[in-house]
């Protein structure tokens, strides 16, 4: 069956394995089928709900695109664009803003965790960005959405509200109900020095994240330094519990390997982690030194990267452009 599919990556530098295996590495899956439409999307508007450099932003969103080429996404098949060159993103954001209850909001895990405890200081964007994500998949009439683990619930909210649109305004399947694609097979990638912590562009320590950047040099020098614990690696799941830092080593050479967590296990089960990080530091090296390779070969190419966004940014605002003239239609604009 062919799937609409709609998906984003921040423009915040720094884009790392999590962002690789949790969703883009699923990004490219679902733009090999010729049976899907997909649209991949520079999610700059998102960007700007914490301070960001105008230089570094330019830069960042080129590099973002150009990481996703850089992993397989082809531009003459999937529409590739930064989002705040198509309008309606942020007017649709509005006009469901305006009928999403707070409480929904206030219910949002990541805010809190990105808030942290001085609540009052963050962005208003920092508490309504969801509902912009809602707007970015609901104006494609996206059927799917690829997303890491930690998107699930913002997804779950983006259905919320195309629900309660349709209700509200008696326009039934009017904005379509989008599935989350998650992948089954860690869709969680946590941070190589703290195991309960999500691995992430903006954690102060480089040494946390493997960037889709980094030499073979840093790759390896990085899971040599990668946190682990006493015990040697264990043969059954159920004796990773309380175990983050091997679960997620683990992990990562499953998702890398495009293998079971088991079949991992049964593999390094009895090893000591020196085995386990030998072998993943040379299996992430073989797949993410050609990417890295390729984004530092398209960085230096801006012409390519900007024309691939502008020609993106037309096809685009072309599906969201009817679509938000629709909605206004049904509000009584
Ligand atoms: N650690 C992760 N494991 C699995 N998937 C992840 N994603 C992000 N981190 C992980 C997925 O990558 C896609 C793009 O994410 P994003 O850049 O839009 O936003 P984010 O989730 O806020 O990313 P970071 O790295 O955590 O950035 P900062 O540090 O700036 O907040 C999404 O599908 C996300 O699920």
């Amino acid at each position: 069956m062919s799937k609409k599919i709609f998906s984003g990556v921040q423009p915040t530098g720094n884009l790392h394995l999590g962002n690789y295996l949790g969703a883009i590495k699923n990004f490219v899956e679902l733009n090999n089928d010729k049976q899907n439409e997909c649209i991949f999307c520079v999610v700059d508007l998102h960007a700007i709900t914490v301070k960001q450099d105008k230089d570094q932003l330019k830069n960042n969103i080129r590099e973002t695109a150009a990481t996703f080429i850089a992993s397989g996404i082809d531009p003459n098949k999937s529409i590739i664009f930064n989002q705040s060159k198509v309008y309606a993103h942020a007017e649709g954001s509005w006009m469901l803003s305006c009928m999403t209850p707070m409480g929904w909001l206030n219910r949002m895990t990541q805010f809190k965790e990105k808030a942290g405890k001085d609540k009052e200081k963050a962005s208003v964007g920092l508490y309504i960005y969801p509902i912009l994500m809602a707007s970015d998949i609901l104006l494609y009439d996206a059927t799917h959405v690829p997303v890491g683990e930690d998107q699930k619930q913002h997804l779950e909210l983006t259905r919320d509200i195309a629900q309660k649109f349709n209700k509200d305004f008696n326009c039934k399947d009017f904005l379509k109900v989008p599935e989350p694609l998650i992948k089954k097979n860690f869709s969680r990638i946590m941070s190589l020095k703290n195991g309960l912590k999500k691995m992430s562009k903006s954690d102060p320590s480089d040494l946390s994240r493997i960037n889709l950047t980094d030499s073979e040099d840093e790759i390896i020098n990085k899971i040599k330094k990668a946190k682990t614990d006493s015990l040697p690696i264990p043969n059954e799941e159920q004796k990773l519990k309380d175990r983050p830092e091997a679960e997620n080593l683990l992990g990562i050479y499953s998702s890398i390997s495009n293998q079971s967590l088991d079949k991992t296990l049964k593999e390094f089960g009895g090893k000591n982690f020196s085995d386990l990080k030998n072998e993943l530091a040379e299996i992430l090296s073989s797949k993410i030194i050609p990417i890295s390779n390729e984004i530092k070969r398209l960085i230096n190419d801006e012409k390519y990267l900007d024309k691939i966004l502008l020609d993106g940014a037309n096809k685009a605002e072309q599906i969201a452009g009817k679509k938000i003239e629709e909605m206004k239609e049904i509000i009584g604009f």
